[in-house]
């Protein structure tokens, strides 16, 4: 009876509502009669994770009897976000869902709000992994994300009375997690420490000794759309080998036995809350390794199965390093192949260099991984003599090119000599992969023009490409605007564009269709209600549902410069408070909306919400001001508030210093949804400006290559502010004037801007305000154009589907093609 109870079809109502009610009265073991909202999601979700279970065994099994090429994706952060929602729209199942708890009494809203999200990630690069599944997904690609099982994700955000960012652990695993299948048979030994003995004659050693511990499976299903393909993230998680240390207790240690099983499961304890931002923690390598080792493993495993010789590696496996993070695998193939499998050390890198690719994700420097000579000797020292091998055969080569070419071979050495000596990761990933991307035109370009130079001529051009950045269509529109996504399917006749984004820019014609517009509008302004009542329902805040919503919703950063945000809005304030009652019937009404976290360790990141938070508690409850600004900060930012704010945005706010934003994805999937490009020369900002066409967008700010120029001018030929922006001096003057609280406490804040000013906030000031200038010109006097100009933008961003990316990905690098499970 399970087995049928699992096999109802996509429509029985009746017969989901069975299994629903199965996994009450035996997985939850409750009555029937005895189900609340929370045992109502639970159930539903494990009857969904049923029919994800189904399709992914067929998935399985198709694909382990076709052997296909397969692409892994190595990820270290996975910003799932929630999931019933997302598996029933892919499912195709979601009116038998909403229908089937209604007849149990249950609205199917409710119980998504019952789901906790997976934040196993930070910010854009966590949640481009996630996008990606889904397109692998959908793409029917025999593909397999890895990661790991943090027991905590990125930390909640919670603000102080004064506005202060605090931090609280995520226990996301505390309540059970409907959507995980614990594989407890598939665990893999990881050695970390001990010591290593050459074997005379040969490439080969013996690693022993030092800490062993178990890496176990947890799958979470993907389900594709409109295909019974279901892809799979398989995260680790550390579990001593025995529970304690078997030879400290049998010396009478208790104490040390048990103490040993912690240190293992510290390491998949917790994320670490950093983006944008290299810090090199013991725990952090240990956390990389185990990661993995126990992907390789486990790959290794399926590949051995089809009984090929190990040259053959290439043909059937790819993995992409979604950044540095992953590089130790580059090394851990080579030991494996070495030491376990006798292969020569030649022909081992013939092979390693065939199998991996690297994704970069910026170029900020101090984001840019490099580990401690010592530290990695220490945890991992065979893998340290192969990084050592594998640079000394890389800097013959290049010493063979540029003989007597010594700065060269110090600039491109993957160890950084110095006091300490360092690895650099990201040198390592190159030169052991057979691609390099960046994620989007002006990132790649800048990868090959600056960071990367040596090694592009080293390894020439075609080494290097470019992947730009997407997003799913499925969560970014399907699921977060179902008016809208009505709108489209109505209007082009069929749901085809959800799997084909570039049909979007069949709907550019109906821009200038009055009817049209107006639908649009209406499901803007019920988006833009809808996240009112949920503002003012959680922070009390009135907000004015024919203002402009503008959102900056993105990791705090000083390169992202919600400061210029910030200033602006007072600058703004300003303005108000000094036009006459006449002059403010003009102004155009503005809501400037705020939601990302800080690392928490990043002072001054920290320094500017407590800024945004403050001036929104003044602007806010000004009675001069009313209506015409609001700023909210909206904490604890996730996937899914930005499933609600998304849809509700008229204005994307895209304001990082040109050439520091190695993409942006946030920008992506705002101007799905409708919202108008306010945004610098930079990362994917030019992309879709290009695409949308540049009419349709608010460009500003001094260009990438001007701003090294400028840098070094505010540097080393300062000018006074006023001088530079007579209009921040009269700012940064009301901020000091201890208008935002205490006068004082923003000084390190301001200073960063009135003293070297890295991030040009002062240079772009001025320009950004004529560019909100130009947002007030149009909103005020042509709402026509602006909801056409939408419209244009929206249907523009067909190439910012994962699934573009992805076929990208599967054609210029992986060299895998779909393989789609037969639907019947
Ligand atoms: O590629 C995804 C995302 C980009 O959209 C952002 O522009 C970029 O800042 C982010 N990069 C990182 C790098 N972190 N590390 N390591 O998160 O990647």
């Amino acid at each position: 009876t399970a087995l049928k109870a699992n096999d109802v079809d996509e429509d029985d109502v009746q017969g989901v509502a069975n299994t629903i009610v199965r996994h009450v009265t035996t997985s939850l073991a409750r009555q029937a009669g005895n189900m609340d909202t929370i045992a109502a999601y639970q159930a539903t979700a494990l009857s969904v994770r049923d029919q994800l279970i189904k399709r992914w065994n067929e998935t399985t099994s198709y694909h382990t009897a076709r052997a296909p090429k397969r692409i892994y994706y190595f990820s270290i952060e996975w910003l799932i976000g929630r999931s019933l929602d997302n598996a029933v729209l892919n499912l195709g199942m979601k009116n038998t869902y909403e229908d089937a708890s209604r007849k149990l009494g249950f609205n199917f809203e409710d119980l998504l709000n019952e789901e906790r999200d997976a934040a196993l990630g930070n910010g854009g690069l966590g949640r481009l992994a996630a996008c990606y599944i889904d397109s692998m997904a959908t793409l029917s690609l025999p593909g397999w994300g890895y990661g790991l099982r943090y027991n905590y994700g990125i930390f909640k955000q919670m603000l102080s009375k004064t506005g202060e960012q605090l931090e609280a652990p995520d226990p996301w695993l505390d309540r059970e997690n409907p959507w995980e299948i614990a594989r407890l048979d598939v665990a893999y030994p990881i050695r970390f420490y001990g010591n290593v003995e050459p074997v005379a004659n040969s490439d080969k050693a013996v690693w022993s000794g030092g800490m062993e511990c178990l890496a176990v499976a947890y799958d979470t299903p993907i389900p594709g759309y409109a295909t019974k393909n279901c892809a799979n993230i398989r995260l680790w998680s550390a579990k001593p080998v025995q529970g304690f240390d078997l030879n400290s207790f049998n010396a009478g240690n208790y104490e040390a036995s048990v103490h040993a099983s912690s240190e293992v499961g510290n390491i998949t304890q917790v994320l670490y809350p950093n983006d944008n931002m290299y810090q090199g923690k013991l725990l952090r390598l240990q956390q990389q390794y185990l990661w993995c080792s126990a992907s390789l493993q486990d790959i290794l495993r399926r590949f051995t199965k089809l009984e090929l010789p190990w040259t053959q590696l290439p043909d059937y496996i790819c993995i992409q390093m979604n950044d540095t993070h992953p590089t130790i695998v580059i090394a851990e193939l080579m030991r494996i192949l070495i030491d376990e499998e006798d292969i020569s050390y030649d022909q081992a890198w013939k092979i390693t260099t065939k199998v991996f690719a690297y994704t970069n994700h910026t170029v900020l420097p101090e984001a840019l991984e490099k580990w401690e000579v010592s530290l990695f000797e220490k945890l991992l020292p065979r893998h340290l003599q192969i990084i050592y091998r594998i640079n000394h055969d890389f800097l013959q080569q290049v010493a063979k090119r540029w003989p007597n070419d010594n700065d060269r071979l110090a600039r491109m050495s993957i160890i950084e000599e110095g006091t300490p000596k360092y690895v650099r990761m990201a040198y390592l990933a190159i030169v052991g992969s057979f691609k390099v991307n960046g994620v989007a035109e002006l990132h790649s370009q800048l990868l090959q023009a600056t960071i990367f130079k040596d090694f592009v001529e080293f390894k020439g051009r075609d080494h290097f490409t470019n992947v730009t950045n997407g997003i799913t269509p499925r969560r970014w529109l399907l699921q977060c605007n179902p008016e809208l996504s009505a709108l489209i399917t109505h209007s082009l006749g069929s749901e085809a564009w959800l799997t084909n984004a570039q049909l979007l820019k069949n709907l550019i014609p109906m821009a200038e269709q009055k009817e049209f517009r107006k639908a649009f509008d209406i499901i803007k302004q019920n988006n833009k209600r809808r996240l009112a009542e949920v503002i003012e329902q959680e922070l009390g805040i009135t907000l004015n549902p024919r203002s402009v919503f503008a959102a900056q919703i993105k990791r705090m950063h000083e390169y992202k410069r919600q400061t210029l945000n910030i200033f602006a809005i007072i600058h703004r304030y300003l303005e108000i408070k000094k036009a006459s009652p006449a002059d403010r019937k003009k102004i155009q009404p503005w809501t400037f909306i705020f939601a990302g976290k800080a690392a928490p360790g990043y002072y001054i990141a920290k320094l500017v919400i407590r800024l945004i938070v403050n001036v929104g508690k003044i602007v806010n409850n000004d009675q001069d001001v009313g209506d015409l600004l609001k700023v909210v900060f909206i904490p604890d930012y996730s996937v899914s508030i930005a499933e609600v704010l998304i849809p509700a945005a008229d204005i994307s706010v895209q304001i990082s210093t040109a050439g520091t934003e190695a993409s942006g994805t946030s920008n992506m999937k705002l101007a799905l949804n409708g919202a108008l490009l306010l945004g610098t020369v930079d990362g994917a900002n030019i992309e879709i400006a290009e695409d949308a066409g540049e009419d349709q967008c608010f460009m500003f700010g001094y260009l990438n290559d001007q701003v090294q120029q400028v840098r070094y001018n505010n540097s080393y030929n300062p000018t006074p502010l006023e001088q530079r922006s007579p209009e921040l001096a009269a700012v940064f003057k009301h901020i000091e004037s201890g208008a935002f609280g205490d006068a004082g406490i923003y000084d390190s804040l301001l200073k960063t801007v009135y003293e070297h000013d890295y991030y040009l906030v002062s240079n772009d000031f001025g320009s950004y305000l004529a560019a909100q200038k130009l947002v007030d010109e149009l909103w005020g006097g042509d709402p026509e154009e602006w909801t056409r100009k939408a419209i244009i933008t929206s249907c523009s961003m067909g190439d910012f589907s994962s699934d573009r990316s992805v076929q990208d990905y599967a054609d210029g690098i992986w060299g895998v093609e779909s393989e789609r499970v037969p639907d019947n």
